[in-house]
């Protein structure tokens, strides 16, 4: 028996489910799902309580259950950084969740509320930040400092050393080199290579096959 407490889902999307899924193969009671969208598409979800507005929070005391962030991040959206700021302002406490086969080195530091998916890989001296998401198959190397806020798509690669700014977007296939560094809200394109630090609120796309890499 789990002696863990309930968690209540915020979103049930696409990212709401992955999460779900990899929960409660751990045997994590999901007691509710907070979405204004229709949830019951997704069998996954079949059985738990949904409400749609996000003023249902208020039927559960914070001291009672914890949340899961299930809203993912997609380029400049404030969403799941706004709605996690808004439930922590009320006392609420988000779980953090590590999957089964993600690798997580003894010497590496998972900050609370942080989201390690399926065959993530967080090396030796690596740090990830609050309420960031190190999604599916994604490589974080050693001595990394993802910052809060983040979102890590599925596998991308993060060579050594390289630190990242509050609500960076790396997209998925993405390769980061070594020892650079990517300022706050900057994006990397899916399958862009980036060779070189990338300032804030900037985007780097993939090198066009017709353009010489310089
Ligand atoms: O790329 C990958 C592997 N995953 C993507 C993920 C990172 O981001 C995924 O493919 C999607 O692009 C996206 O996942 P997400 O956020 O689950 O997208 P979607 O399936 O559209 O679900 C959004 C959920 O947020 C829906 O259930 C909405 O009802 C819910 N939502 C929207 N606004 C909200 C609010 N939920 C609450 N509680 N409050 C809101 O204000």
């Amino acid at each position: 028996m789990n002696n863990k407490k309930p968690l209540i889902m915020i979103g049930g999307g696409g990212h709401a489910s992955v999460l779900a899924d990899i929960l409660m193969g751990q045997g994590r009671e999901i007691i509710a799902v907070i979405s204004p969208d229709d949830v019951s598409e997704r069998p996954i979800f079949d059985g738990v309580a949904h409400f749609q507005s996000d003023d249902a929070i208020d039927k559960f005391s914070a001291a009672d259950v914890k949340l899961v962030n299930g809203i993912g991040f997609l380029p400049r959206s404030p969403l799941r950084q706004k709605l996690y700021q808004r439930y922590s302002a009320l006392g609420y406490e988000f779980e953090t969740i590590i999957a089964s086969d993600a690798y997580i080195s003894p010497y590496a530091s998972i900050a609370p509320s942080a989201q390690i998916l399926t065959r993530g890989v967080i090396q030796t001296g690596a740090t990830i930040g609050e309420n960031t998401i190190i999604n599916t198959g994604a490589l974080v190397e050693h001595d990394c400092y993802i910052s809060a806020h983040n979102h890590i798509a599925p596998n991308a690669v993060l060579c050594g050393q390289v630190t990242t700014g509050e609500g960076v977007f790396i997209g998925a296939n993405a390769t980061i080199l070594q020892n650079i560094s990517i300022k706050n809200d900057a994006i990397v394109a899916a399958g862009a290579t980036l060779t070189m630090c990338l300032d804030k609120n900037t985007t780097h796309y993939p090198i066009r096959s017709t353009e010489k890499y310089t």
